[in-house]
């Protein structure tokens, strides 16, 4: 990149900058959205920052209880929670959370206008393993007035009423990547600034690829069109790639190429994944990316949820992969 063109780049803006920047090209933007984009970014360089040491400090391992999923809470799934539930309650913005580690509604400040559905920490099994894992969030403005408490209807909104959302990849470097529906942006922490600075700008997904993402470990217990998938991915010789770790299977696949499956098994029977907080952030950052996301029949946008925890199969990532799947089912 010549001295010209890195000048005039916008590579290198800071998050805060980005977001004031952008605010601009809302209008009649309050700037509450923008100080709660701050609040979840604040957030997540704190857990970055604990991530960071976890082997060192007795944080890592499970705690000895479970969440509403029944799955074993991780040290680390309980302390992300806490400090996204801080920060966001310190902002100001939030009226109410909903999150994977709490089995009701988090409410917050009735006299706040959005809802933030979150994983604090996607694929926390994976700390103990030095494992990248990640934080999903999704953003909505409350259908209630303000004022009063909130509702049901305020949290089971579905994917297209987004407003934002995004994700933080604790990888091999940190990066929050969001999309307010103008297309999608990355920031990469850079640690010796304490600063979200912008690194990858509109991020457009590849139509298709050579990568899916499954765990062919559950292959006997997917139904017939997934199995004939799977063995046409093997035939084209694909490249099967699964981390274990939802975030980063999907961010790989956003810049490379690929599509992620998780569909119903003899486990799982309406899939694994959280419709709430975990495929709608995804399905909002696929699709304003060139991508897809769907539940096998339908846009994972369009599904209306009926429960706080209510679980989906996901298909996602490149369009023609996508459909491709669909194509066997
Ligand atoms: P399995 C992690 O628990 C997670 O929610 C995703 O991050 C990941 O892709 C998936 O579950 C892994 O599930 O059943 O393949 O181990």
């Amino acid at each position: 990149m010549n001295k010209e063109t890195l000048i005039g780049s916008s590579i290198g803006t800071t998050l805060d900058r980005f977001i004031n920047a952008k605010q601009s090209e809302f209008p009649f933007a309050t700037g509450e959205l923008s100080q709660l984009l701050r609040d979840i970014a604040l957030a997540g360089k704190i857990i970055n920052l604990e991530i960071n040491k976890s082997g060192l400090l007795d944080i890592t391992g499970a705690i000895g209880t479970t969440n509403v999923q029944g799955e074993a809470q991780q040290k680390l799934d309980v302390i992300a929670n806490v400090r996204f539930i801080r920060a966001l309650r310190n902002g100001g913005q939030v009226c109410a959370i909903v999150s994977e580690e709490d089995d009701e509604i988090v409410e917050i400040n009735k006299n706040s206008n959005y809802v933030v559905a979150m994983d604090p920490l996607d694929g926390s099994s994976n700390i103990d393993v030095n494992v990248s894992i990640g934080t999903i969030f999704s953003i909505y403005r409350r259908i209630s007035p303000i004022g009063e408490h909130v509702t049901k209807e305020d949290v089971l909104q579905n994917g297209d009423k987004q407003v934002a959302a995004g994700y933080i990849l604790y990888g091999s470097s940190t990066m929050m990547v969001y999309t307010t529906g103008h297309g999608v942006n990355g920031f990469t922490h850079e640690p010796s600034l304490g600063e979200f600075v912008l690194s990858h700008d509109n991020i457009k997904s590849p139509e298709t690829g050579t990568i899916y993402s499954v765990n062919e470990g559950s292959y006997y217990s997917f139904e017939p069109g997934v199995r004939n998938y799977i063995e046409y991915c093997k035939e084209q010789r694909y490249s099967a790639r699964y981390i274990g770790s939802l975030v980063s299977d999907f961010h790989r696949n956003m810049f490379k190429g690929g599509v992620y499956i998780y569909p119903r098994t003899d486990k799982s029977l309406n899939g694994k994944l959280r419709l709430v907080y975990e495929c709608n952030a995804l399905a909002f950052i696929a699709e304003q990316s060139g991508g897809m996301a769907t539940d096998g029949e339908r846009r994972i946008m369009e599904l209306d949820p009926l429960e706080l925890h209510q679980r989906s199969q996901l298909f996602i990532g490149s369009k023609e992969m996508v459909k491709k799947v669909m194509s066997f089912l």
